[in-house]
């Protein structure tokens, strides 16, 4: 147990104390003159640390007509002080590949018409905790491409209109609890390419915890909290290789768990579009609520059951492709309103060919067996076969929407069969 005793107490403030008063006062230089292009500037070479350029009215003349500031390849230690004194007017600013490695509270004196916030591709590695307490009016954050490696529990507290956040390809191993709370507008949370092992329970505890999305692709999450969230229109959880088990009750529109070490994943909530193929070893999957399924990928798993099938009526786009065992592919019959469907064909599913008729909808069929990869497309347009064999593939990766077609991929149509022409060849070469 901690229990924090008066003794500990002094202690602790002195330790903060002196960690606040290390920082000295930076040396404050002007801005000479500014390399601007339109709103665009380069060149702004202020790499000494202890120094800090300051903006004043003579090099910001010429910008007082934008509502946007654009701050590029430039060697900026700290961010330039009385950006938003000289230009009130600012809505968005994006200080890009500049170096910043350190930026001041009162840098956002005066932001209040600032909106948007970019400080990608930066070199930041710490953050005060009240660093955005000035940039009250902010709806987008985008922190990605520095070295973050945590960040200060408070630190978005004064964001209450934030509704997008992009901390991506920083170097998180954390995320504090409540770091979100009372950011009732937040809709979108990136977190690409960290090194997330967990995320808390009650990351969105006080909210609504509706959002638009949510993504946690490539980290080293191990657990995700079954009930973090109530919905999520976008759920991206793809290439975390320790992920064992998925559990969720929200009601998610499109959950992609691709490239994971999925065992096994359990959706009580309802779920639009499901995305969880290239996990080896996934041998269960358990989907509550399977009448509102549209989609979805399972191919390159180890799955053998899939008795919600039979209750999935709203299924239009099912792959199967790549699983050895799957007992219940003739419940695929089943599925009545099914436009798309790939599945593997092996001399063992033969007999299961039976129920390829029953499927009247089917638009898009793609076989894959030991020799190649076939795909069968019904109700072509009539005019839709021409001589020429390139535009005919063209058209028919329109058709796909853009699906790139596998190599050497072998196309039948429906009304060509018996045709004395050969099947085309389409595909990337
Ligand atoms: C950095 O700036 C400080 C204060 O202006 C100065 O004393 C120091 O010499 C500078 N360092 C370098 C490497 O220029
Ligand atoms: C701006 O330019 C004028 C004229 O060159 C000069 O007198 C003034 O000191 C400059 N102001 C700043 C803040 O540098
Ligand atoms: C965030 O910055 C990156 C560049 O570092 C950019 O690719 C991305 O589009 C930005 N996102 C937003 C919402 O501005
Ligand atoms: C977040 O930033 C990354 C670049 O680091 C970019 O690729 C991605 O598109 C951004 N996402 C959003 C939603 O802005
Ligand atoms: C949040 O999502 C839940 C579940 O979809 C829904 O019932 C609720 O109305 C939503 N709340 C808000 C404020 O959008
Ligand atoms: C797939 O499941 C079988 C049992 O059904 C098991 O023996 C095998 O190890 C599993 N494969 C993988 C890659 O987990
Ligand atoms: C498929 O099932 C057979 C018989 O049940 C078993 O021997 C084989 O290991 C299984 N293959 C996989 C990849 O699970
Ligand atoms: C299935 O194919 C394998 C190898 O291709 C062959 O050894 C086996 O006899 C075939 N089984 C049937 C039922 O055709
Ligand atoms: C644990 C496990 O089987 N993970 C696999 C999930 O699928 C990807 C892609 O097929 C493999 O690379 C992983 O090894």
């Amino acid at each position: 147990m901690l229990s924090l005793n008066y003794p500990d107490y002094i202690l602790l403030t002195l330790i903060v104390g002196v960690a606040i008063t290390k920082s000295q006062p930076l040396e404050e230089v002007a801005v000479g003159s500014l390399e601007c292009k339109e709103n665009t500037c380069m060149k702004l070479d202020y790499p000494n640390r202890t120094e800090v350029a300051c903006f004043n009215e003579n090099v910001t003349a010429n910008l007082m007509s934008y509502e946007s500031l654009i701050l590029h390849s430039s060697q900026l230690a700290n961010m330039p002080r009385k950006i938003f004194h000289q230009l009130p007017q600012l809505v968005e600013l994006y200080v890009l590949e500049c170096e910043v490695q350190g930026i001041e509270r009162e840098c956002f004196e005066g932001s209040t018409n600032l909106r948007k916030l970019n400080f990608g591709g930066n070199f930041l590695r710490i953050l005060a905790s009240n660093t955005f307490e000035l940039a009250t009016q902010l709806e987008e954050l985008n922190l990605s491409d520095n070295q973050l490696e945590e960040l200060p529990p408070m630190i978005f507290l004064p964001l209450k209109k934030l509704q997008k956040l992009n901390l991506s390809s920083n170097r998180l191993k954390t995320i504090p609890q409540g770091i979100f709370s009372q950011l009732v507008l937040l809709s979108s949370v990136i977190l690409d390419s960290n090194q997330l092992t967990q995320l808390p329970g009650d990351l969105f505890r006080d909210q609504r915890r509706n959002l638009s999305e949510f993504s946690a692709k490539s980290n080293l999450l191990e657990r995700v909290p079954s009930n973090i969230f109530l919905s999520v229109e976008h759920l991206q959880l793809s290439f975390n290789p320790q992920l064992r088990r998925l559990q969720s009750t929200a009601k998610v529109y499109d959950l992609h768990a691709t490239n994971c070490g999925l065992e096994s994943v359990k959706l009580k909530g309802p779920v639009v579009r499901v995305q969880l193929e290239d996990n080896l070893s996934l041998n269960e999957l358990k989907i509550s609520q399977p009448q509102v399924l549209e989609q979805l990928y399972l191919a390159n798993t180890n799955l053998s059951r899939l008795d919600f099938l039979s209750k999935a009526s709203n299924l239009v786009d099912l792959d199967v492709t790549g699983i050895d065992n799957l007992s219940d592919l003739p419940q695929i019959s089943s599925v009545a309103g099914l436009e798309r469907l790939s599945f593997t064909y092996d001399n063992t599913s033969s007999d299961h060919m039976d129920m390829l008729p029953q499927l009247k909808d089917l638009k898009y069929l793609e076989i894959t067996h030991d020799k190649g990869r076939e795909v069968y497309i019904k109700d072509l347009e009539d005019d839709f076969f021409v001589d020429d064999v390139q535009i005919h593939c063209d058209q028919l990766a329109d058709l796909l929407e853009y699906v790139e077609l596998p190599k050497d991929t072998m196309i039948l149509e429906d009304r060509i069969v018996g045709d004395s022409r050969e099947p085309l060849r389409c595909g990337a070469t």
